[in-house]
């Protein structure tokens, strides 16, 4: 498997106990589009990451439910801290992982992760210093929060009374229904000219052009919605989805890779993020998945929050 966008599990044992957010107080719900339920499907007969089980085509029902138009911004993690004395796993380790082409300082480069030279396991990065001590998030309290596990993500979302989708919730939201289409907005390859996401221009890793304007994450409104009003499902930052990573196929190297997630408890994500490109990462379509270990957390990892019922009053969308 070629290396991914993303940093690999922590793969580490430790004994943090099992703890969830307080219910001191209920966090608001965010902005939801209503989705109609049915028989839909996930993945796809055109695997392009076999490894990843992208394929085959599985035909699944979901009940109606609703899904939060855009993800978690920094700002609304930041309330449930406050809310809640949330310690999110990152800080309970002491270090997450950074892409280091966003570190100012690379003395804070403790240990490069293995095969993917990129990214930096660094002491002190948490949801409110991503990048470690000296980065800040004032200026980007409406981006997605990241350095979020999956745990962190379940907690937040039990917060605001709901809960993470699941891949098919996900996937059935970003094609709109049970359209085969590649991406959110249809079939269009992005490129330099023509950008509908948040993803890597230029030549991974040591070049950016930034022709979508940004180089690490934009604010969680960037770019059009789909026509259901859903921001950023493709690029951006990945997202947390229920579902433990599962990869059915009988490659002797897919096997191997559910071994791998069976031991590691690794749950799915989906949507690919801005280190995403099709020359290397090609893991921004709908059916591109990935597995991560549910204590991970990385600076280009964030979730978005479903539910059964409706939360309550729509605010503006
Ligand atoms: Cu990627």
């Amino acid at each position: 498997m070629s290396g991914c966008c993303s940093a690999v599990s922590r793969n580490k044992e430790t004994d943090r106990p099992s703890e969830t957010a307080k219910a001191i107080s209920r966090g608001r719900a965010g902005d939801v589009v209503a989705v109609k339920g049915g028989e839909t499907f996930l993945g796809t007969h055109e695997p392009v990451l076999v490894v990843d089980g992208e394929g085959p085509e599985r035909k699944v029902t979901v009940s109606d439910y609703f899904l939060e138009a855009e993800t978690v911004t920094v700002a609304r993690f930041a309330e449930f801290v406050v809310a809640t004395g949330y310690v999110s796993d990152a800080e309970k380790f002491g270090c997450a992982a950074v892409f280091s082409g966003l570190m100012e300082d690379k003395k804070l480069v403790a240990e490069n992760v293995a095969y993917t030279p990129w990214w930096a396991r660094v002491d002190g990065a948490v949801w409110n210093m991503p990048e470690g001590p000296g980065s800040s998030v004032e200026n980007r309290l409406d981006h997605p929060v990241t350095q979020v596990s999956w745990n962190d993500a379940v907690a937040f979302a039990t917060w605001v009374g709901g809960r993470l989708p699941t891949e098919a919730e996900w996937e059935h939201a970003a094609r709109g229904g049970n359209r085969r289409q590649r991406y959110p907005w249809g079939e269009a390859e992005p490129t330099d000219d023509e950008i509908f996401c948040n993803i890597w221009q230029g030549r991974f890793p040591h070049q950016n052009t930034l022709a979508d304007g940004f180089f690490g994450t934009a604010p969680v409104r960037s770019f059009e919605p789909t026509e259901d009003g859903f921001y950023n499902l493709s690029g951006n930052v990945w997202e947390w989805a229920s579902d433990p990573f599962r990869v059915r196929s009988l490659s002797r190297q897919a096997k191997i890779r559910n071994e791998q997630s069976k031991k590691n408890a690794e749950k799915v994500l989906k949507g690919g993020s801005f280190l995403c490109h099709k020359s290397y990462c090609y893991r921004y379509r709908i059916a591109a998945r990935m597995g991560l270990s549910p204590d991970s957390a990385s600076s280009n990892t964030g979730f978005r929050v479903a539910y059964d019922t409706w939360p309550g009053e729509p605010r503006d969308i």
